[in-house]
């Protein structure tokens, strides 16, 4: 973080302002934590802060404090944009585009509020009057908690702040094992712990609520298991027809693709989930290594993300999307091939 960044934000809250929080479309743990972590923060300085979401989070996060208050906007629209056009800043975490705002954006486009962004995502739109973007942390909350100790307010931390903070760093470093979880993480992580995070109880809160129809696609995802060890790939399909036998819940197929990560000797791993009511197939993509899916979602499913972590989607059928997924991995073969 510069100092530009933080001397531009300190002027900007140096009077109790009206803020808006926002985090992006299908927000995760990294997105909640970190909007509902520093909403309470800068509650706490004198601000009045609002948490806008463009669409619902999952289940798994909604025992965080205060995630009862987050508005959002799909489901509360007129209040959204109420709230959008009363702030003076908004803090928009955790994504570098407005069109990640999903039908937020134009009203996002169209207020006369400042904008502050904090994200770690590659190539950062240009919209806020300060950006503190860095692609090397894991994580927004990470980030979050070096802005707090940039305005010298660790000393602020309650035990919610760390329980929010805790919980983005620890979904979105895949609870502390991506390459992107550094000795810095694990200080931040420490003291949250200290500063009253409960850790045990906040993996059990997170991972250990599983209904047995998630446990049953599971089952079904793995049985869809491809492997193509020429190209150290390894992809996993969900139809709609198998999502709807499951009684599919947003959410329910987070963190499978890990799966297909997690045999010896894949380097990149994808699922494709078919979506019939948006007529696509999304698309998670991981990988080890270098090898960059977020090169490739941009240049073949119009997505990006990270290095090892990315989204995208096509709009052909799944049994199209997959002869086409075939079809490309020749143009990758050495970046697969290759030892690292
Ligand atoms: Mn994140």
């Amino acid at each position: 973080m510069n100092t530009e960044f933080i001397e531009h934000v300190k002027k900007l809250l140096a009077s109790p302002q009206k803020i808006v929080v926002v985090g992006h479309k299908n927000p995760d743990g990294d997105a909640v934590g970190a909007c509902l972590g520093l909403s309470f923060f800068l509650n706490r300085l004198g601000h009045k802060t609002n948490v806008i979401m463009p669409n619902d989070f999952p289940d798994f996060l909604k025992w965080l404090p205060g995630c009862d208050d987050v508005i959002i906007h799909d489901a509360e629209i007129d209040k959204s944009i109420a709230t959008i056009n009363n702030a003076h800043v908004i803090f928009t975490l955790d994504f570098n585009a407005l069109n990640r705002t999903g039908n937020m954006q134009q009203f996002l486009e169209d207020c006369d509020a400042k904008f502050v962004m904090i994200d770690h995502h590659q190539e950062p739109d240009d919209y806020a009057v300060a950006t503190y973007s860095d692609t090397s942390m894991s994580s927004t909350c990470e980030m979050v908690y070096h802005f707090i100790d940039a305005m010298d307010e660790l000393a602020a931390l309650c035990v919610e702040v760390s329980t929010h903070l805790y919980t983005g760093i620890m979904t979105d470093t895949g609870s502390f094992r991506f390459p992107s979880t550094t000795a810095t993480t694990h200080r931040v992580i420490a003291h949250l712990i200290e500063m009253g995070a409960d850790n045990s109880k906040i993996h059990e809160q997170v991972y250990d609520v599983n209904s047995p129809d998630r446990m049953k696609l599971l089952g079904v995802a793995l049985k869809n298991l491809n492997i193509m060890p020429e190209y150290h790939t390894a992809y996993i399909t969900l139809s709609q027809k198998e999502l709807d036998q499951h009684n599919f819940k947003k959410g329910d197929t987070e963190g499978f693709v890990n799966y297909a990560l997690s045999v010896k000797g894949i380097k990149f791993a994808v699922i494709f989930i078919e979506n019939k009511q948006e007529n696509i197939v999304k698309m998670s993509l991981r990988s080890k290594g270098d090898f960059s899916v977020n090169t490739l979602a941009r240049e073949h499913y119009q997505g990006g993300g990270h290095t090892n972590a990315a989204g995208g989607r096509s709009t052909q059928s799944m049994s199209k999307t997959i002869s086409e997924f075939i079809s490309i991995l020749p143009q990758y073969k050495n970046e697969l091939t290759d030892a690292s």
